[in-house]
Protein backbone atom coordinates (compact mmCIF):
# COMPACT_ATOMS: atom_id res chain seq x y z
CA UNK A 1 0.00 0.00 0.00
CA UNK A 2 1.13 3.93 -0.57
CA UNK A 3 1.61 5.89 2.30
CA UNK A 4 -0.69 7.83 3.58
CA UNK A 5 0.09 12.00 3.74
CA UNK A 6 -1.06 14.91 5.44
CA UNK A 7 -0.81 18.49 4.63
CA UNK A 8 -0.87 20.80 7.61
CA UNK A 9 -1.48 24.64 6.72
CA UNK A 10 -2.86 22.97 3.07
CA UNK A 11 -4.63 26.56 2.57
CA UNK A 12 -1.89 28.78 2.82
CA UNK A 13 0.75 30.34 0.04
CA UNK A 14 2.86 27.29 0.71
CA UNK A 15 0.50 24.71 0.94
CA UNK A 16 -1.09 25.80 -2.56
CA UNK A 17 2.10 25.39 -4.08
CA UNK A 18 2.82 22.02 -2.45
CA UNK A 19 -0.81 20.82 -3.97
CA UNK A 20 0.50 21.78 -7.43
CA UNK A 21 3.61 19.87 -7.22
CA UNK A 22 1.78 16.49 -5.20
CA UNK A 23 -0.72 16.76 -8.59
CA UNK A 24 2.55 15.80 -10.56
CA UNK A 25 3.41 13.14 -8.73
CA UNK A 26 0.75 10.58 -9.29
CA UNK A 27 1.95 7.50 -7.58
CA UNK A 28 4.03 8.03 -4.43
CA UNK A 29 1.35 8.62 -1.89
CA UNK A 30 -1.81 6.59 -1.11
CA UNK A 31 -4.73 9.34 0.45
CA UNK A 32 -3.62 12.85 0.80
CA UNK A 33 -5.30 14.39 3.58
CA UNK A 34 -6.03 18.30 3.77
CA UNK A 35 -5.71 20.33 7.13
CA UNK A 36 -5.86 24.08 7.79
CA UNK A 37 -6.81 25.81 10.84
CA UNK A 38 -10.75 25.75 12.11
CA UNK A 39 -11.30 28.82 10.41
CA UNK A 40 -10.47 26.56 6.74
CA UNK A 41 -12.31 23.56 7.91
CA UNK A 42 -14.87 22.32 4.97
CA UNK A 43 -13.48 24.23 2.10
CA UNK A 44 -13.02 21.96 -0.69
CA UNK A 45 -9.32 22.11 -2.79
CA UNK A 46 -8.44 20.30 -5.34
CA UNK A 47 -5.21 17.87 -5.48
CA UNK A 48 -4.10 15.74 -8.24
CA UNK A 49 -7.39 15.87 -9.56
CA UNK A 50 -9.81 15.24 -6.68
CA UNK A 51 -11.93 17.69 -4.50
CA UNK A 52 -10.48 17.10 -1.03
CA UNK A 53 -12.33 18.48 2.06
CA UNK A 54 -9.94 20.28 4.30
CA UNK A 55 -10.02 19.01 8.05
CA UNK A 56 -9.52 21.37 11.04
CA UNK A 57 -6.04 20.32 12.94
CA UNK A 58 -6.88 17.93 15.88
CA UNK A 59 -4.75 15.01 17.40
CA UNK A 60 -7.22 12.39 15.12
CA UNK A 61 -6.33 13.62 11.71
CA UNK A 62 -2.67 12.24 12.37
CA UNK A 63 -4.55 8.60 12.85
CA UNK A 64 -3.19 6.19 10.31
CA UNK A 65 -1.06 9.08 8.31
CA UNK A 66 2.54 7.93 7.77
CA UNK A 67 4.08 11.20 6.84
CA UNK A 68 2.93 14.36 7.97
CA UNK A 69 3.75 18.08 6.29
CA UNK A 70 3.83 21.17 7.88
CA UNK A 71 3.80 24.85 6.43
CA UNK A 72 1.97 26.78 9.32
CA UNK A 73 3.41 29.16 11.64
CA UNK A 74 6.43 28.03 14.44
CA UNK A 75 4.33 28.31 17.47
CA UNK A 76 1.82 25.66 15.84
CA UNK A 77 4.12 23.68 14.48
CA UNK A 78 6.16 23.43 17.50
CA UNK A 79 3.08 22.30 19.42
CA UNK A 80 1.75 20.00 16.63
CA UNK A 81 4.93 18.19 14.81
CA UNK A 82 5.29 16.67 18.26
CA UNK A 83 1.76 14.94 18.49
CA UNK A 84 1.87 14.36 15.03
CA UNK A 85 5.14 12.11 15.88
CA UNK A 86 3.11 11.00 18.92
CA UNK A 87 0.78 9.46 16.97
CA UNK A 88 2.99 7.43 14.78
CA UNK A 89 3.73 10.06 11.38
CA UNK A 90 6.90 11.49 10.56
CA UNK A 91 6.88 15.21 10.79
CA UNK A 92 8.28 17.12 7.98
CA UNK A 93 8.35 20.30 9.10
CA UNK A 94 8.86 23.78 7.20
CA UNK A 95 8.57 25.97 9.99
CA UNK A 96 11.50 27.22 12.20
CA UNK A 97 11.01 25.30 15.47
CA UNK A 98 13.05 22.76 15.64
CA UNK A 99 15.91 23.52 12.64
CA UNK A 100 18.62 23.84 15.12
CA UNK A 101 17.28 21.10 16.93
CA UNK A 102 20.47 18.65 17.35
CA UNK A 103 17.67 15.53 17.38
CA UNK A 104 15.88 17.03 14.36
CA UNK A 105 17.91 16.55 11.19
CA UNK A 106 18.15 19.74 8.43
CA UNK A 107 17.09 17.67 5.24
CA UNK A 108 18.14 18.85 1.39
CA UNK A 109 17.91 16.16 -0.58
CA UNK A 110 20.55 16.97 -3.42
CA UNK A 111 23.22 17.63 -0.30
CA UNK A 112 22.44 15.61 3.00
CA UNK A 113 19.91 13.02 2.17
CA UNK A 114 21.02 10.25 4.29
CA UNK A 115 20.90 12.66 7.61
CA UNK A 116 16.89 11.70 7.12
CA UNK A 117 16.98 8.73 8.17
CA UNK A 118 18.48 9.57 11.36
CA UNK A 119 15.03 11.55 13.15
CA UNK A 120 14.92 10.34 17.06
CA UNK A 121 12.07 12.85 17.90
CA UNK A 122 10.35 11.52 14.43
CA UNK A 123 10.43 15.28 13.34
CA UNK A 124 12.35 16.14 9.98
CA UNK A 125 13.46 20.14 9.37
CA UNK A 126 13.15 21.91 5.94
CA UNK A 127 15.44 25.06 5.64
CA UNK A 128 14.58 28.69 5.72
CA UNK A 129 14.01 29.69 1.94
CA UNK A 130 16.88 31.91 1.59
CA UNK A 131 19.69 28.64 2.40
CA UNK A 132 17.61 26.45 0.05
CA UNK A 133 18.23 29.46 -2.86
CA UNK A 134 21.72 28.60 -2.43
CA UNK A 135 22.74 25.70 -0.63
CA UNK A 136 22.48 22.76 -3.66
CA UNK A 137 25.00 25.02 -5.33
CA UNK A 138 27.26 25.37 -2.22
CA UNK A 139 27.04 21.97 -1.41
CA UNK A 140 28.14 20.42 -4.69
CA UNK A 141 30.75 22.83 -5.06
CA UNK A 142 31.73 22.49 -1.14
CA UNK A 143 31.92 18.18 -2.22
CA UNK A 144 34.26 18.68 -4.87
CA UNK A 145 36.78 21.54 -3.33
CA UNK A 146 35.85 21.93 0.44
CA UNK A 147 34.44 25.22 1.36
CA UNK A 148 36.13 26.97 4.07
CA UNK A 149 34.37 30.52 4.14
CA UNK A 150 31.12 31.67 2.76
CA UNK A 151 30.05 35.84 2.29
CA UNK A 152 26.47 36.11 0.85
CA UNK A 153 24.25 39.01 0.01
CA UNK A 154 20.88 38.16 -0.45
CA UNK A 155 17.94 40.02 -2.82
CA UNK A 156 15.03 38.46 -1.42
CA UNK A 157 11.42 38.50 -2.91
CA UNK A 158 8.11 39.97 -1.36
CA UNK A 159 6.82 36.71 -1.05
CA UNK A 160 8.93 35.63 1.13
CA UNK A 161 7.08 37.70 3.50
CA UNK A 162 3.52 35.94 2.70
CA UNK A 163 0.83 36.56 0.69
CA UNK A 164 0.65 40.45 2.66
CA UNK A 165 4.33 40.79 1.13
CA UNK A 166 3.17 40.53 -2.40
CA UNK A 167 -0.01 42.53 -1.69
CA UNK A 168 2.14 44.96 -0.33
CA UNK A 169 4.80 45.43 -3.18
CA UNK A 170 1.47 44.92 -5.77
CA UNK A 171 -0.37 48.24 -3.79
CA UNK A 172 3.10 50.51 -4.01
CA UNK A 173 3.96 49.84 -7.73
CA UNK A 174 0.43 51.14 -8.87
CA UNK A 175 0.87 53.63 -6.70
CA UNK A 176 4.04 54.79 -8.42
CA UNK A 177 3.59 53.29 -11.83
CA UNK A 178 3.12 56.69 -14.46
CA UNK A 179 4.50 58.71 -12.29
CA UNK A 180 8.05 60.04 -14.15
CA UNK A 181 8.84 62.48 -11.28
CA UNK A 182 8.63 59.56 -8.12
CA UNK A 183 12.35 58.46 -7.41
CA UNK A 184 14.48 61.50 -7.55
CA UNK A 185 14.02 63.39 -4.75
CA UNK A 186 14.32 62.25 -1.00
CA UNK A 187 11.40 60.85 0.52
CA UNK A 188 8.97 61.26 -2.48
CA UNK A 189 8.93 57.61 -3.00
CA UNK A 190 7.67 57.05 1.31
CA UNK A 191 4.87 60.07 0.48
CA UNK A 192 3.12 58.23 -3.27
CA UNK A 193 3.50 55.07 -1.65
CA UNK A 194 2.14 56.00 1.94
CA UNK A 195 2.40 55.17 5.58
CA UNK A 196 1.21 51.46 5.42
CA UNK A 197 4.13 49.71 4.63
CA UNK A 198 2.87 46.27 5.37
CA UNK A 199 5.27 43.91 6.25
CA UNK A 200 8.11 45.76 5.27
CA UNK A 201 10.45 48.49 7.47
CA UNK A 202 10.45 50.77 4.56
CA UNK A 203 9.02 51.13 0.71
CA UNK A 204 9.70 48.56 -1.60
CA UNK A 205 8.90 49.81 -4.64
CA UNK A 206 11.58 51.96 -6.47
CA UNK A 207 13.81 50.70 -3.74
CA UNK A 208 15.58 48.23 -1.78
CA UNK A 209 15.45 47.22 1.90
CA UNK A 210 18.61 45.88 3.80
CA UNK A 211 15.93 44.48 6.23
CA UNK A 212 14.87 40.84 6.20
CA UNK A 213 13.11 38.50 9.27
CA UNK A 214 13.49 39.92 12.97
CA UNK A 215 16.33 41.77 14.88
CA UNK A 216 18.94 39.83 16.63
CA UNK A 217 21.96 40.28 19.33
CA UNK A 218 24.10 43.00 17.76
CA UNK A 219 22.54 44.40 14.30
CA UNK A 220 22.06 40.29 13.02
CA UNK A 221 19.01 39.95 11.75
CA UNK A 222 17.21 36.58 11.93
CA UNK A 223 17.25 36.05 7.98
CA UNK A 224 21.33 36.36 8.08
CA UNK A 225 21.76 34.54 11.10
CA UNK A 226 19.63 31.52 9.79
CA UNK A 227 21.72 31.55 6.86
CA UNK A 228 25.04 31.47 9.11
CA UNK A 229 23.43 28.42 11.04
CA UNK A 230 21.41 26.16 8.85
CA UNK A 231 24.28 26.42 6.11
CA UNK A 232 27.11 24.86 8.72
CA UNK A 233 24.01 22.26 9.86
CA UNK A 234 23.72 20.98 6.50
CA UNK A 235 26.74 20.86 5.10
CA UNK A 236 28.14 19.62 8.62
CA UNK A 237 30.26 22.60 8.97
CA UNK A 238 30.43 23.83 12.70
CA UNK A 239 32.86 26.20 12.54
CA UNK A 240 32.34 27.79 8.83
CA UNK A 241 33.08 31.15 8.27
CA UNK A 242 29.91 32.79 7.06
CA UNK A 243 28.69 36.27 6.69
CA UNK A 244 25.36 37.14 4.97
CA UNK A 245 23.76 40.96 4.05
CA UNK A 246 20.35 40.24 3.56
CA UNK A 247 18.13 42.35 1.31
CA UNK A 248 14.45 42.60 0.65
CA UNK A 249 14.01 43.57 -3.27
CA UNK A 250 10.94 44.51 -5.54
CA UNK A 251 10.53 41.28 -6.96
CA UNK A 252 7.36 39.02 -6.38
CA UNK A 253 8.75 35.26 -6.11
CA UNK A 254 12.77 33.73 -6.58
CA UNK A 255 15.30 34.77 -4.47
CA UNK A 256 18.38 35.76 -5.59
CA UNK A 257 22.12 35.66 -3.46
CA UNK A 258 25.83 36.79 -4.65
CA UNK A 259 27.86 35.04 -2.95
CA UNK A 260 31.83 35.09 -2.62
CA UNK A 261 33.16 31.04 -1.09
CA UNK A 262 36.40 30.74 -0.41
CA UNK A 263 37.65 26.83 -0.90
CA UNK A 264 40.52 24.51 1.13
CA UNK A 265 41.39 23.70 -2.89
CA UNK A 266 42.41 25.94 -5.62
CA UNK A 267 39.75 26.44 -8.24
CA UNK A 268 39.23 27.56 -11.17
CA UNK A 269 36.20 29.34 -13.28
CA UNK A 270 36.08 26.05 -15.84
CA UNK A 271 36.17 23.71 -13.14
CA UNK A 272 33.02 25.46 -11.13
CA UNK A 273 31.18 25.10 -14.40
CA UNK A 274 32.09 21.11 -14.72
CA UNK A 275 30.91 20.71 -11.06
CA UNK A 276 27.82 22.93 -11.19
CA UNK A 277 26.63 21.48 -15.24
CA UNK A 278 26.50 17.95 -13.96
CA UNK A 279 25.33 18.58 -10.41
CA UNK A 280 21.45 16.92 -9.53
CA UNK A 281 18.47 20.33 -9.18
CA UNK A 282 21.12 22.80 -10.52
CA UNK A 283 21.03 24.66 -13.39
CA UNK A 284 24.61 26.31 -15.16
CA UNK A 285 23.37 29.23 -17.23
CA UNK A 286 26.18 31.57 -17.19
CA UNK A 287 27.34 32.79 -20.61
CA UNK A 288 26.94 37.15 -20.21
CA UNK A 289 27.92 37.65 -23.85
CA UNK A 290 24.65 36.61 -24.89
CA UNK A 291 23.24 38.03 -21.73
CA UNK A 292 22.74 34.31 -20.15
CA UNK A 293 22.66 35.12 -16.63
CA UNK A 294 19.60 33.96 -14.15
CA UNK A 295 17.47 36.37 -13.16
CA UNK A 296 14.36 35.67 -10.76
CA UNK A 297 11.65 37.00 -13.57
CA UNK A 298 13.34 33.70 -15.75
CA UNK A 299 13.63 31.44 -12.74
CA UNK A 300 10.39 32.09 -11.05
CA UNK A 301 8.11 28.74 -11.29
CA UNK A 302 11.01 26.38 -12.08
CA UNK A 303 12.28 23.68 -9.65
CA UNK A 304 15.87 23.96 -9.44
CA UNK A 305 18.91 26.31 -8.63
CA UNK A 306 20.24 28.16 -10.78
CA UNK A 307 23.36 30.19 -11.19
CA UNK A 308 25.90 32.14 -13.13
CA UNK A 309 28.35 34.87 -13.03
CA UNK A 310 30.76 32.34 -11.84
CA UNK A 311 34.50 34.14 -11.60
CA UNK A 312 37.55 33.08 -9.62
CA UNK A 313 38.08 35.85 -7.58
CA UNK A 314 40.85 37.66 -8.97
CA UNK A 315 42.54 37.91 -5.67
CA UNK A 316 42.36 34.48 -4.42
CA UNK A 317 42.92 31.21 -6.35
CA UNK A 318 40.64 29.33 -4.02
CA UNK A 319 37.56 31.63 -4.03
CA UNK A 320 34.70 31.59 -6.49
CA UNK A 321 32.07 35.06 -7.01
CA UNK A 322 28.63 33.27 -8.04
CA UNK A 323 24.98 34.30 -8.55
CA UNK A 324 22.08 32.23 -7.83
CA UNK A 325 18.62 32.10 -8.45
CA UNK A 326 15.85 29.68 -7.08
CA UNK A 327 12.48 30.37 -6.25
CA UNK A 328 11.21 30.87 -2.83
CA UNK A 329 8.20 29.15 -2.74
CA UNK A 330 9.19 25.94 -4.70
CA UNK A 331 12.88 24.88 -3.83
CA UNK A 332 12.82 27.08 -1.42
CA UNK A 333 9.42 25.86 0.40
CA UNK A 334 6.78 23.35 -0.85
CA UNK A 335 9.25 21.23 -3.12
CA UNK A 336 12.21 20.51 -0.72
CA UNK A 337 9.51 19.59 2.13
CA UNK A 338 8.14 17.38 -0.66
CA UNK A 339 11.47 15.91 -1.35
CA UNK A 340 12.17 15.04 1.82
CA UNK A 341 8.80 13.46 2.52
CA UNK A 342 9.02 11.58 -0.34
CA UNK A 343 12.87 10.42 0.75
CA UNK A 344 10.85 9.17 3.88
CA UNK A 345 7.72 7.95 1.99
CA UNK A 346 10.71 5.08 -0.46
CA UNK A 347 11.83 4.01 2.97
CA UNK A 348 8.74 3.64 4.47
CA UNK A 349 7.47 1.24 0.72
CA UNK A 350 10.80 -0.50 0.84
CA UNK A 351 10.42 -2.05 4.56
C1 LIG B 1 11.79 35.71 3.86
N1 LIG B 1 13.15 33.77 4.16
O1 LIG B 1 12.14 35.79 2.68
C2 LIG B 1 12.00 34.47 4.62
C3 LIG B 1 10.77 33.64 4.66
N2 LIG B 1 10.97 32.47 5.45
O2 LIG B 1 11.26 36.61 4.49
Amino acid sequence: DLPTLAIIGATGAVGTVMRQILSTRQDVWGEIRLVASPRSAGRKLTVRGEEVEVQALAPEVFDDVDVAMFDVPDEVSAEWAPIAAARGAIAVDNSGAFRMDPDVPLVVPEVNAPAARNRPKGIIANPNCTTLSMIVVLGALHAELELTSLFAASYQAASGSGQGGIDTLHDQLSKVAGNRDVGSQPGDVRRVVGDDLGPFPAPLALNVVPWAGSEKDDGWSSEELKIRNESRKILELPNLAVSATCVRVPVVTTHSVALHATFQREVTTAQAWEILRDAPGVVLYDDPSRAEFPTPADVVGTDPTWVGRIRRSLDDPHSLDLFVCGDNLRKGAALNTAQIAELVAAELTTQ
